[in-house]
């Protein structure tokens, strides 16, 4: 299974970033400006060399991969997806700051499965491989079925511990019971045919998700963490900053996609996920009509601290890492009264991230 950077020693009270708890300090909220830009995103078409970190994403023609992609990495609206062609040639989009690249391929069914295999068992190779398989849940799931079998049948021949993402799409319009029942149908067959075959079923994740909301963002993200360079270390440090500064959860995204790298160890609820995503798209349209900026004593440049209050006692910090990162933070109305400890806090974790993952 992949392995992660090497984690710093700490319980959350113990670290090396020098956070600082308990005195409070009270300031003034407002918006920023800048929300950061999509630029550690470019896209290559062509037989690239494959990039260490990678996914692939793959399924049957139609199940909506390019979408998925297009609306995450090119912010495409949904809408405007109705009328995508067919994907011809591998597609790649990078994820800059951590080096990893997701790769669009183009579907595969029944009469292109065998070619496609056999042409091509080295790109599930690696350690620091993920693969994502795409469903369309209102599509023929027999035959989706059938194709991940064989696909993971070469893959797990050349990599039999390589993490396998099912995402059941398309289930915009389904209620929550059909949902359910769908993926409990899908999760059962795959297992069912995995262990029949001998396949490794360990690292087998299923999520459900829909290009009409923020699941594709959140399952991705889920995916992408896997690979993230020094993982147990971020995760480390955000356990700390939440404990030191009083937060319920904190998420560290790629401004670009809304994607998070990283996040404390706490579960993650996606309503909570969701209704950050929304307040980032939220701030990034009145951002030109409140803006405060905080200079966090950092020489590499200005750190910006977004505060939004909302109702119900939960209170949302954005904390600009760099051009590509962000410190999303949540917390209850208690720990709002203490910015200025968030503040210096921030600064802190912000020049940890930074080391880790420079921009
Ligand atoms: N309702 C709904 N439609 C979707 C969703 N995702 C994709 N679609 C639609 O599905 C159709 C096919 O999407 P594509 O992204 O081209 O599918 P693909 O898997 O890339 O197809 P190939 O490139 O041929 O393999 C488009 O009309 C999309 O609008 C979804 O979550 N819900
Ligand atoms: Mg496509």
């Amino acid at each position: 299974m992949n392995n992660y950077g090497s984690g710093l020693n700490g319980d959350g009270r113990n670290n090396s970033v020098g956070l600082a708890y308990g005195h409070e300090g009270v300031d003034e909220t407002g918006l920023t400006t800048e929300t950061g830009s999509a630029a550690d995103i470019r896209q290559n078409k062509g037989e690239e060399q494959l990039a260490e970190r990678r996914v692939l994403f793959m399924g049957m023609p139609r199940s909506g991969k390019t979408s998925i992609l297009s609306v995450i990495f090119e912010n495409m609206l949904a809408y405007d997806t109705l009328g995508m062609l067919p994907t011809l040639q591998r597609t790649m989009y990078t994820m800059m700051v951590t080096g990893i690249a997701v790769y669009d391929f183009p579907g595969i069914d029944e009469y292109s499965e065998t070619q496609y295999n056999s042409q091509s068992p080295e790109v599930y190779e690696g350690e620091y491989t993920s693969l994502v398989y795409v469903i369309d849940s209102q599509g023929d799931i027999q035959s989706s079925l059938t194709t991940l079998l064989s696909i993971v049948r070469m893959a797990q021949s050349v990599n039999f511990d390589l993490p396998i993402n099912i995402f059941i799409n398309k289930v915009d319009g389904l209620s929550d019971e059909l949902k359910q029942d769908i993926q409990q149908d899908i999760q059962q067959r795959v297992m069912k045919n995995m262990n029949y075959e001998g396949l490794n079923s360990a690292y087998v994740q299923f999520f459900l998700t829909t290009i009409y909301d923020e699941t594709i963002r959140e399952a991705l993200s889920r995916v992408v963490r896997r690979l993230v360079p020094k993982y147990n270390t971020l995760e480390t440090i955000l356990n700390s900053f939440c404990s030191k500064s009083s937060l319920d959860k904190v998420f560290l995204f790629d401004i670009g996609t809304k994607v998070y790298f990283a996040t404390d160890s706490s579960p993650t609820d996606l309503t909570m996920y969701m209704f950050s995503c929304q307040t980032i798209n939220a701030m990034e349209d009145i951002s030109v009509l409140c803006a405060e900026y905080v200079q966090a004593g950092d020489e590499e440049g200005i750190m910006q601290k977004t505060v939004v209050g909302m109702e119900g006692n939960t209170r949302i910090f954005i904390y600009q890492v760099n051009s590509c990162l962000s410190l999303l933070c949540v917390g209850s109305s208690q720990s709002s009264r203490q910015d200025s400890l968030l503040e210096f806090n921030g600064s802190k974790i912000a020049k940890a991230i930074r080391q880790i993952l420079p921009c």
